[in-house]
């Protein structure tokens, strides 16, 4: 409203974790002495070990991004006609598919924990229904048990997009355990990453073969080459962030939790305001700081508290607002799909993710809830003086 903002620079929501800056720049040297900087180096060697050993999985391939990856797993499973999937999500997990010409049949979701609701992926299958790939959103599990019952029955592969959940277990077994396989993004926003980078981990061997074969153009050997493939190599670069964020990921883990307790405490009783409960039981990363805003109970809509949060430097996001089935090419190809996605909508109209991770202290946090808590209390003079303002499009994001 004229003033100076709170914060002089913009809080981002996820800014990179960096860890041991001479840890890093230590293995940048060693790979340039090396001059090995990709195709299956000593780091990103041992970055697949590593991450085997963490997640307790007999394979772990490492690839240039997540999209990648799924795109790999989506081909190596041979899905095919329709895969379920849900709607909210990162539009990657849609591209993935319909990138492969095969279709993503948008499912509902559990308005609790934000994944796939089971009953409802029961109702979507058709002839064409070759499997299902579930997300683990936020870094909580998707209902598992039953949709590996339901998999099982309907003869379907169970494929899991844990872009959220590297670092978090289920039923006391680490996320990557299961379905036929599951998918992590180590992007540099990623609690744990790569700069750009992914990784598939499954326990099948044959599966594992063929994506390993995938991901280097189908290559078995020099001049050797034994299937169609791709390339989504991992270079060294990435492998060396990725071993060095590996050292500090507790710590990094550590600095989130403390943010959502924190924000937890703060926000309590703030009328409108439902922050999103990570298991007590489970391991969990804490990599998202998500909150549910009912406007009618909090007395601003959830839009125009991410204006104000934004025009004080407060980049928080809406994450993934409005849905896949509401952008294109979707859109256009499904334009009915909303009736069929009430609890989608209802979430997309309600989420806000807050800046949180390593490059957060204590104070902002506290400054953050402070905001929110103002806005809240002045909810009704805010709408009337900037209500009918539309939400701008915050700097420096993908949309
Ligand atoms: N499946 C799911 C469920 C996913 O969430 C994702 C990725 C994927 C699949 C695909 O995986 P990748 O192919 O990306 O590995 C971010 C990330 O770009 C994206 O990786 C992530 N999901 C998604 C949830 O979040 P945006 O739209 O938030 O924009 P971004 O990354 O440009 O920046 C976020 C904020 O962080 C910015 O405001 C600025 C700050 N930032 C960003 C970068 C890259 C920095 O301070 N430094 C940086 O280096 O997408």
């Amino acid at each position: 409203m004229g003033g100076s903002p709170t914060f002089a620079e913009p809080l981002h929501v996820g800014r990179p974790n960096i860890g041991d800056r001479g840890r890093f720049l230590d293995r940048v040297n060693q790979m340039l002495d090396l001059r090995w900087l990709t195709n299956d180096g000593p780091f990103v060697q041992d970055l697949e070990s590593q991450i085997r050993g963490y997640l307790g999985v007999r394979h772990c391939i490492t690839t240039c991004n997540g999209t990648v990856a799924l795109e790999i797993a989506i081909r190596a499973l041979g899905l095919t006609g329709e895969v379920i999937v849900p709607s909210f999500t990162f539009v990657a997990t849609a591209h993935a598919l319909q990138w492969q010409e095969i279709t993503p049949v948008f499912c509902d979701i559990d308005a609790c924990s934000h994944t796939l609701d089971p009953q409802t992926v029961e109702r979507m299958i058709t002839p064409r229904t070759t499997g299902i790939l579930g997300v683990h959103i936020w870094g909580g599990p998707c209902d598992t048990a039953a949709l590996s019952d339901i998999a099982r029955r309907r003869n379907l592969e169970l494929l899991f997009d844990a872009s959220h959940a590297f670092g978090c277990s289920h039923r006391n077994r680490m996320i990557g355990n299961f379905g036929r396989a599951e998918v992590f993004s180590f992007h540099a926003t990623k609690v744990f990453h790569t700069f750009e980078g992914g990784a598939i981990v499954t326990n099948d061997d044959q599966l594992a073969a063929k994506i390993r074969l995938m991901k280097n153009f189908g290559f078995a050997g020099y001049d050797n080459v034994i299937y169609i493939g791709t390339n989504g190599k991992m270079s060294e670069v990435s492998a060396a962030m990725g071993l060095t964020c590996l050292e500090s990921l507790d710590d990094f883990i550590a600095v989130n939790r403390s943010h959502y307790e924190q924000y937890r405490e703060e926000l309590r009783g703030l009328p409108g305001v439902r922050v999103f409960p990570h298991s007590e039981s489970e391991k969990r990363n804490y990599h998202y700081m998500v909150l549910e805003i009912d406007g009618e109970e909090a007395g601003i809509s959830r839009d125009l508290l991410l204006k104000v949060l934004q025009g004080e430097n407060v980049l928080a996001r809406r994450y993934f607002y409005p849905g896949c089935h509401r952008m294109e090419p979707y859109r256009s190809y499904f334009p009915h799909a909303g009736l069929l996605l009430p609890e989608t909508e209802a979430l997309a109209d309600r989420v806000l993710v807050l800046p949180t991770g390593t490059a957060l202290g204590r104070r902002e946090v506290a400054e953050v809830c402070e905001l929110l808590r103002f806005c809240i209390e002045h909810g009704g003079e805010l709408t009337r003086l900037l209500g009918s303002q539309a939400v701008s499009v915050s700097a420096g994001g993908n949309g």
